[in-house]
Parts: C-alpha cells; structure tokens; sequence
C-alpha cells in the first residue's frame, strides 16, 4: 500500500501561501485559521446532532422571522466567539444577528478584516440528516484600522471581498475558500482533526448539465425563467447531454455539486419573496466570489451580483449562478434544443 504524505494540511498550505508573500502580514491567514477552527467546532456538533439533544428550534424567530434552529445559535455562537478571541477580526455581520457586531476592544480594532457569516445555511435540512452548510466572506475594511469599525465596512460591494468560502457539512465536511489567488477545497480529515487540501485551484466546468431550482415556485416564476426551465426540461447542453435536475434545499451543496461539475443554480423571485429568498451580503456575494474566481457567473439576472451596492445587511435578491456558458446561455435565454442556435427552442409538454 503507497501512503501518500505529500497532502498538505490547510495550515500547511497557509504558510506556502505566505511564502510567497512576502509583503503579506498574515492577517488574512490567520482568520481563515480561525474560521477552521469554528468549522471544525460546528461540524463535531453537527455529526452528533441526531445523538444529542441539538435537534430542533429554539422557539425563537430571527430578524426576518425564521425560525432559530439551535444548531443555527450554536454555529452562530462558535464563529462569533472564536473571531472575537482571535486577533484579525474587527467586527461580524450574521444572518443570525439583527445588526452587525463590532468586537471593539483594542486587540480587534487593530485588524484590517471584517467578516460576513451565515453560520448554517439550509435549515430546514438540519433535522434530516440533510448536508447544510456555513458561508463566510471577508473584507478589509474602509474605516481606519484603530478605530471601532462600522457599517459601511460590511456594506460594500461583493467585488470587494478578499476572500470568501463555504463549509459543507456533508459525507465528509470540506471547506473551500477563495482568494485571489485561486479556489481551494480542503476536506476534513477526522483521525488528524485537521482540514487538508483535496480540490486544488478548483475551476468551474464552462459547461455542465445540471439545473438546481424549486420547481414547487414554477408558477411565481417570470416568463423568461419557465422558459429557460423548459429548455432544461427538453433540451440538451452543448455537448449533446441531457440536462438532470438536482436540488436540495441546501445552497451550499446544491453549489458546490455545480461548482464542482458544472451546473446552474437558480432561485428567482417569488410570490413569497417578491425580491428573491437570498441574502445578497452573507449567502449570494460570497459565493458569486467563489464563482468568479472559479471561473463561473452570478447575476440577479440583470446586474452582476459583484455589481450590486447593498443598502442593508439582511437584503435579499433573485440568484442566478454558476457554469459561464449556462449563465450566458440564461441571460440570452438562448437555449437551444442542438446547441446551435442562439433563439430559444422550447419544445411545450403537450407537443
Ligand atoms: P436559510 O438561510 O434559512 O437556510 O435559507 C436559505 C436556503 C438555501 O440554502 C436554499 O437554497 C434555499 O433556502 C431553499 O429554499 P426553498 O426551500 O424555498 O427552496
Ligand atoms: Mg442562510
């Protein structure tokens, strides 16, 4: 049996990261230390969930009236704490908070950072068993470092994120990360407690055969989105493959999947969310990051989600993303049923 020891742990690939920084502080690579340490806390709990006594909600509503899942606090609580003790985080904006926090005490003035958080996403798949998912994206902040940071530092657009990444608590629990640099997916290995790096410099397929939407919502959707659904339904990509439907309910692993293969996710606007379901600061603009950087697409189906000021922290919008070619193929709604054509061919059921 070959034992492979070159597989680098992400403190590992932390440090051959800074290497070849030499300007670099290591601030930026200390948080993201300190966000694995949190995962790591996060996914003990969430593996024994079904043992402990963790399931279910805390009989208290968040901000935008969801229910709080008590592994929702817990996550929330874990991440919070472990920024405020470390040394490069000024302040956390969370879907789980009402306003941002900042720490504002010496030590965490000094740092340049803030982070974004949503510290589980897809809820309602917490109590079966279901994979969920924590989402972080990192900015250097506006105000001056020193200082108690404010607002204006977690209200900036996506284009500014340093850094952004996900958590998957899944089979296995893997976090990937995006910096300039590149996409980097490291999974969790339990006998050494340590993430390590599985999914180097991670690029999005140009093109795949996924399409991940709640068909429940078809009927609220616009024109333009049945119809690019419909072109899903009866159509092939442009090599020729049938389109699959896959959706979990879990944004995390439905983007993940279509990162990892090629895809496009979608969640439109609805009757129930007329501007879409989706936080554009915590949930949509890190992973329009990811995506970017990967090599893929995020639009609100008009602007670019990298594009778009936000006005508060809680703001939603309609999410559109993945594979560049699909998304291309979406903003034209121009999908053909050979692949050829630019005019959308959308064959109806009864035909
Ligand atoms: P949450 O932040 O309350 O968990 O909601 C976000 C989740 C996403 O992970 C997922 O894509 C979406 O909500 C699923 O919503 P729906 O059940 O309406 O399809
Ligand atoms: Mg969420």
């Amino acid at each position: 049996m070959i034992i492979n020891r070159t597989i680098l742990t992400l403190e590992e690939f932390r440090k051959q990261e800074l290497r070849m920084l030499p300007q670099a502080t290591g601030e930026l690579s200390n948080l993201l230390r300190d966000i694995a340490l949190a995962a790591k806390r996060v996914h003990v709990e969430v593996n024994r969930a079904g043992l402990a006594d963790i399931l279910g909600d805390t009989g208290q509503l968040n901000v935008q009236g969801e229910s709080v899942q008590r592994l929702d606090a817990f996550a929330n609580a874990t991440f919070m704490t472990v920024l405020q003790r470390g040394v490069s985080c000024a302040g956390l904006a969370s879907e789980e908070l009402d306003d941002f926090i900042c720490f504002d005490e010496e030590i965490c003035n000094q740092s340049k950072y803030v982070v974004v958080l949503d510290p589980l996403d897809g809820s309602s798949n917490i109590d079966v068993n279901i994979s969920i998912g924590t989402i972080f994206g990192v900015y250097r902040r506006l105000t001056e470092t020193e200082s108690a940071c404010d607002r204006t530092d977690f209200l900036q657009k996506g284009k500014n994120l340093v850094a952004a990444g996900y958590i998957i608590y899944g089979p296995s629990t893997m976090l990937v990360y995006a910096t300039r640099r590149g996409v980097n997916g490291f999974t969790l290995d339990p006998s050494l407690g340590e993430f390590t790096l599985s999914h180097p410099d991670i690029k999005c397929p140009r093109d795949g055969n996924i399409y991940s939407v709640n068909h429940g919502n078809y009927y609220d959707y616009d024109e333009k989105v049945k119809q690019f659904i419909g072109s899903c339904q009866y159509g092939t990509n442009h090599s020729g493959v049938a389109y699959t439907h896959r959706y979990t309910g879990s944004m995390v692993a439905d983007l993940h999947r279509n990162l990892l293969k090629g895809g496009i996710f979608l969640y439109p606007a609805t009757a129930q969310y007329p501007k879409g379901k989706l936080r554009l600061v915590y949930e949509c603009n890190p992973f329009a990051f990811i995506l970017d950087i990967a090599g893929g697409q995020a639009t609100d189906a008009n602007l670019d989600i990298l594009n778009i000021p936000p006005d508060t922290l809680h703001q939603r919008t309609p999410f559109f993303a993945g594979s560049s070619g699909m998304m291309r193929s979406f903003s034209k709604n121009s999908f053909s049923r050979n692949g050829s054509s630019s005019s959308p061919v959308v064959k109806s059921p009864a035909s």
